[in-house]
C-alpha cells in the first residue's frame, strides 16, 4: 500500500478511531453511527504506530479514540503519548473498550486524556458536541477525564436502548478493503451474556452495570433483517458471521429469526453456541436456515476444572451429545479450549485433548488462558499464589504461545507443545500415543507452531471465509498475517 497516496485520500474528521486487529470492530462502528447520525465525521486508521501518527497529522482530529483490549494496552498508550508530545492539547487522546472499562487507573499515564468506562455510544456524542460548544466536559458520565491537572472519574450512566442505535457504521471501514469488502461479514443482535463464566469478561460487565437497566439485550428482528438487507445489497457478502454469545437461549426468540433470515436473507451464516442450548430441534432450524458452522465452548476436558474452576456449568454428556447432533445433521463445528489455566497440570491438558477427540470438531480452537483484570479466574490465580497481583494485565506471550502463568509451570513447555499438535491427533487420533511418548518431548517447538498454523489455514479459515476461493482466502490469511506481525 502507498502510504503517501492512502494519506491523501483522507480528509479532515471530528474523531478518528484506532483498534489492533484485522476484524470489523462493532464498538466503534456504533459510536461512529450515533456521531455521523448527529453530524460529526469519523474515520478508522489501522497499522503500525507511525501510520496512526501521520494519519492524525494529516487528518487532524478533535479526539483519536483507541479501542483496547488488555494485553494491548501498552502499545497504544505508547502510540497516544507520541501523538500528545507532537500535538499536545490540540487533540484529546480517548480509550475505550475492556480494558480501561476494568483499568481506568490508565488515566494516570501520560498520554491518556480520557477513559470511557463501559458503553461509548453517548459518552462520545457528549463529549463531541461539548468540544463543539467550548463546553466543560469533565462531568460526563462514563468518561473518567484528566484536565487541568485534575482526575475526575464520573459515574456510569444506564445501559442503552440498542433498538434505537442507529446501524453500525459499516462504511467507516471503506477504505480498507479486505474489512470492508469481506465476503464474510459479521453481525451482532445484541449484547450481554447471562452466564457466569470465571475466565470471561461478562460477569465483570454484568457488576459494572449493577442496577443500570437490563444487561442481556436483543435488538428486534425487523431492526436486524433492515441491517442485513442492506448490508447484503450494498457489500454482497456470500455469508454472514453472528458474533452473539448467546442468541439462541430464547426459543420463541431464536425460532422466529432463523424462519425470517432463511425468507429474507438466504445466506449461508455460522454461529456461536452453547452445548447445553442446544437440542435436536434447533439444530434442524439451524440447518434449515442455511447455518454452515457452529462454535461451542468446551474449555477443559476435566469437568472438575470446566465446572468448579470455569464455572462452566456444562456436563461432558452435553458437550458429546451436542457434538453428535451436529454431526447427525452434518452442521461443521469449532470447539474453543484452553491451557496454562490456573493449577492444571499436563493430565488435564490431556484430557482436554481426549474429549475433543471424542467430539470431532472440524477444527478446536486451543489457545493459551490469559488472566483478565476483575475476573474471578484472576482474583482466583492471584489468590492460590500462581501470579503476583500486577501481573494480571500483563502478557509475555500471545496467547498461541504461552503466558506468565505457564511461564513457571513444570510442564509449561509440554503444555504448548499439546496445543500446538492437538488438532493433527483429533483428526488422526491413531497418532496419539507417539505424540505423548516422543514428540512432546521433542524440543522442535518452531515445527509444532508452524503445524498449528498450517492446519488452522486448511480446516478452520478456509471454512470461516466460505465461498471466497482458494486465492481469495489465502490472500486474505496473509493479509492477516502480515497485519498481526506488524501489531507484535
Ligand atoms: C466479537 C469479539 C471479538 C472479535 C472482534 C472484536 C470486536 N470487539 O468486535 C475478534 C474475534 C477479533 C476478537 C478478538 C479478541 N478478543 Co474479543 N470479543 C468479542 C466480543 C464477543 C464482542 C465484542 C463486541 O463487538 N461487543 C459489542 C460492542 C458494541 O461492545 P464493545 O466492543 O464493548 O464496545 C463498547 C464499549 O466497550 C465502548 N468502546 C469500545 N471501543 C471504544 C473506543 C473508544 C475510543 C471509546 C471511547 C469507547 C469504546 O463503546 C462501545 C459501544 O458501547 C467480546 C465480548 C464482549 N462482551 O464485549 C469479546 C472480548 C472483547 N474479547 C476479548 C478477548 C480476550 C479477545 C482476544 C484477546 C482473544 C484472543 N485470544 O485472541 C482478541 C483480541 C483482539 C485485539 N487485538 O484486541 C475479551 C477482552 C477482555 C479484556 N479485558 O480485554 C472480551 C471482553 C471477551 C472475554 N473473554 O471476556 N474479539
Ligand atoms: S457463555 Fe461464553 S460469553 Fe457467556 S460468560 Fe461463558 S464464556 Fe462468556
Amino acid at each position: 500500500m502507498n502510504k503517501t497516496i492512502d494519506l491523501d485520500m483522507h480528509k479532515k474528521v471530528d474523531a478518528l478511531f484506532v483498534h489492533n486487529y484485522y476484524e470489523q470492530h462493532f464498538g466503534i462502528m456504533q459510536i461512529s453511527a450515533v456521531l455521523k447520525q448527529n453530524g460529526f465525521t469519523t474515520d478508522i486508521a489501522i497499522g503500525p504506530r507511525e501510520y496512526i501518527i501521520k494519519r492524525v497529522l494529516a487528518q487532524k482530529p478533535k479526539i483519536v479514540g483507541f479501542y483496547c483490549t488488555t494485553g494491548f494496552h501498552h502499545k497504544n498508550i505508547a502510540t497516544a503519548l507520541e501523538i500528545k508530545k507532537i500535538l499536545g492539547d490540540k487533540i484529546l487522546t480517548v480509550f475505550g473498550g475492556p480494558h480501561p472499562t476494568f483499568v481506568p487507573e490508565i488515566i494516570e499515564e501520560e498520554g491518556v486524556d480520557i477513559v470511557c468506562r463501559g458503553e461509548g455510544e453517548y459518552a462520545v456524542l457528549e463529549l463531541m458536541q461539548s468540544l463543539k460548544g467550548g463546553t466543560d466536559y469533565s462531568g460526563i458520565k462514563n468518561l473518567t477525564v484528566k484536565k487541568d491537572n485534575r482526575i475526575n472519574k464520573n459515574e456510569i450512566r444506564s445501559l442503552c436502548d440498542i433498538e434505537l442505535l442507529p446501524h453500525p457504521d459499516r462504511e467507516i471501514y471503506e477504505e480498507v478493503p479486505y474489512i470492508y469488502g469481506n465476503k464474510r461479514q459479521e453481525v451482532i443482535l445484541g449484547r450481554g451474556c447471562p452466564f457466569n463464566c470465571t475466565f470471561c469478561s461478562n460477569h465483570a460487565f454484568r457488576g459494572l452495570y449493577k442496577e443500570k437497566g437490563p444487561y442481556v439485550r436483543l435488538r428486534s428482528i425487523p431492526k436486524i433483517m433492515d441491517e442485513l438487507l442492506d448490508v447484503k445489497k450494498r457489500i454482497k457478502p456470500t455469508c454472514f458471521f453472528l458474533h452473539d454469545e448467546t442468541f439462541m437461549l430464547k426459543k420463541e426468540y431464536c425460532s422466529e429469526f432463523l424462519r425470517t433470515y432463511k425468507e429474507k436473507i438466504n445466506l449461508p451464516f455460522g454461529c456461536l453456541t452453547r452445548a447445553d442450548i442446544v437440542t435436536e430441534d434447533l439444530i434442524k432450524l439451524l440447518k434449515e436456515a442455511g447455518c454452515f458452522f457452529v462454535t461451542l465452548g468446551i474449555e477443559s476436558g476435566n469437568e472438575k476444572i470446566r465446572n468448579q474452576i470455569l464455572k462452566k456449568n456444562l456436563s461432558d454428556n452435553k458437550i458429546l451429545s451436542c457434538a453428535k447432533l451436529l454431526h447427525k445433521h452434518k452442521i461443521p463445528f469449532s470447539s474453543f479450549n484452553m491451557v496454562g489455566l490456573p493449577g492444571e497440570s499436563l493430565k488435564d491438558v490431556w484430557q482436554t485433548v481426549d474429549i475433543n477427540m471424542q467430539a470431532k470438531p472440524m477444527w478446536a480452537w486451543f489457545s493459551v488462558y490469559q488472566t483478565l483484570p476483575e475476573t474471578e479466574l484472576a482474583h482466583y490465580a492471584v489468590e492460590q499464589g500462581y501470579l503476583e497481583a500486577a501481573n494480571v494485565s500483563e502478557r509475555d506471550a500471545t496467547f498461541h504461545e504461552g503466558s506468565i502463568l505457564l511461564r513457571n509451570h513444570p510442564e509449561g513447555r509440554k503444555i504448548v507443545r499439546i496445543k500446538n499438535i492437538a488438532n493433527v491427533m483429533i483428526k488422526f487420533p491413531f497418532l496419539k500415543a507417539f505424540v505423548k511418548k516422543v514428540v512432546i518431548n521433542l524440543p522442535a517447538d518452531g515445527l509444532y507452531a508452524l503445524i498449528d498454523k498450517a492446519l488452522f489455514f486448511i480446516f478452520y479459515y478456509s471454512r470461516l471465509t466460505y465461498k471466497q476461493g482458494f486465492f481469495r482466502t489465502l490472500h486474505s490469511a496473509f493479509s492477516v498475517a502480515r497485519r498481526l506481525k506488524e501489531f507484535s
